[in-house]
């Protein structure tokens, strides 16, 4: 019998990380199971609210963020919840044995969930300091991240997570996530590259010529395919299991980016260097890239873009946007 989540987080990572997980794969297993027969439940659909994003708030995304913070709340542990489903964090209030805040994007993907494509869950788990708010406590570069983990709620439902020591695979079965895959490793390059294609014309001068590079094969030698499910989780799990680069890119309509640092970019950040990969920024505005977990976040659901995948792809797309910087002349 495979080693079970709890038990793994356990041995290394000591009771009060496993307890955490343990509550973090109770939620997840809910979710699940709300997902796996929604559309005999009432289960999809907008739920009539739209989130600090700006984004309509589906049914699942409102279920999914009960489950998260239901499963934590309990836990003397666990000082609040920072989540992209509540404008302000939630903070427990009286908790003097805090010691980590969860932060989450509870649904990811959640548009997919009508037409049954994968979505997700995210999480990234920061200390809290004696007496410190845990607002604040979440608001630290991806680097001090405590363990990062998301739930692909695919064909099988794998939970992967990292505590700082690899990044390691569960499978569920019969309601416990049992390790499938350890220390995995990314492969060094990859086939392919994902990206919203759609949005090609808005793309920065470097971006453009990158994926032409990579398309053509004159940038690492080979030609790339595509792949783009639109759900961060799927596709950062192809990457992640076959290697390749996912971008989210400025667009005209999100020139900051469209994914969130704190619960998409830094926590599969994480995952990926734990993996051998890398993560950094689109280096936008004539900047060189920068590592996304050195960022230091201003606030909660902040942007960023994002270049994420094997270590020779991310690698080149900083070559290609050094190239670029001072070549393209800066507005004032
Ligand atoms: P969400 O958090 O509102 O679900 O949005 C995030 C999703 C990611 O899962 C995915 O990578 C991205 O949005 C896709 O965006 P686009 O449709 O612009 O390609
Ligand atoms: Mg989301």
């Amino acid at each position: 019998m495979p080693k079970t989540l709890v038990e793994h987080v356990r041995e290394r990572h000591g009771d009060a990380l496993a307890e955490l997980f343990e509550a973090l794969a109770g939620a997840a297993k809910r979710i699940e199971a709300r997902i796996r027969t929604a559309p005999l439940s009432d289960a999809l659909g907008a739920f009539g609210h739209t989130n600090v994003q700006g984004e309509q708030q589906q049914k699942l995304d409102v279920f999914a963020n009960d489950a998260v913070i239901g499963a934590v709340r309990t836990l003397g542990s666990v000082g609040g919840v920072v989540s992209e489903e509540d404008d302000e964090p939630v903070v427990f209030l009286d908790r003097p044995g805090a010691r980590f805040v969860v932060i989450t994007d509870p649904l990811d993907g959640s548009s997919n969930l009508d037409v049954d494509v994968n979505v997700g869950t995210i999480v990234s788990v920061q200390a809290i300091g004696p007496g410190e708010d845990a607002r604040l406590a979440a608001l630290k570069p991806g680097t001090a991240q405590v363990a990062a983990l998301y739930v692909n709620y695919g064909p099988a439902t794998m939970l992967v997570y990292t505590a700082g020591r690899g990044t390691h695979a569960f499978t569920l079965r019969e309601g416990e996530f049992l390790l499938s895959g350890e220390d995995l490793a990314m492969p060094e390059r990859g086939p392919y590259y994902s990206v919203n294609e759609g949005n090609a014309a808005e793309f920065p001068a470097a971006v453009r010529t990158y994926l032409e590079k990579l398309r053509d094969g004159s940038l690492l030698g080979t030609k790339y395919g595509s792949r783009y499910v639109g759900s961060f989780i799927a596709d950062f799990h192809r990457t992640l299991l076959k290697g390749g680069v996912f971008l989210y890119p400025p667009t005209a309509k999100t020139p900051k980016g469209k994914l969130r640092l704190l619960y998409e970019a830094n926590p599969l950040a994480m995952l990926a260097e734990q993996a051998g990969g890398r993560a950094t920024d689109a280096g936008e505005d004539g900047r060189e890239t920068r590592r996304i977990l050195e960022i230091v976040p201003k606030e909660p659901h902040e942007r960023t873009t994002l270049v994420i995948g094997s270590a020779a792809e991310v690698a080149a797309f900083g070559d290609v946007a050094a190239a670029a910087v001072g070549s393209v002349p800066q507005e004032k």
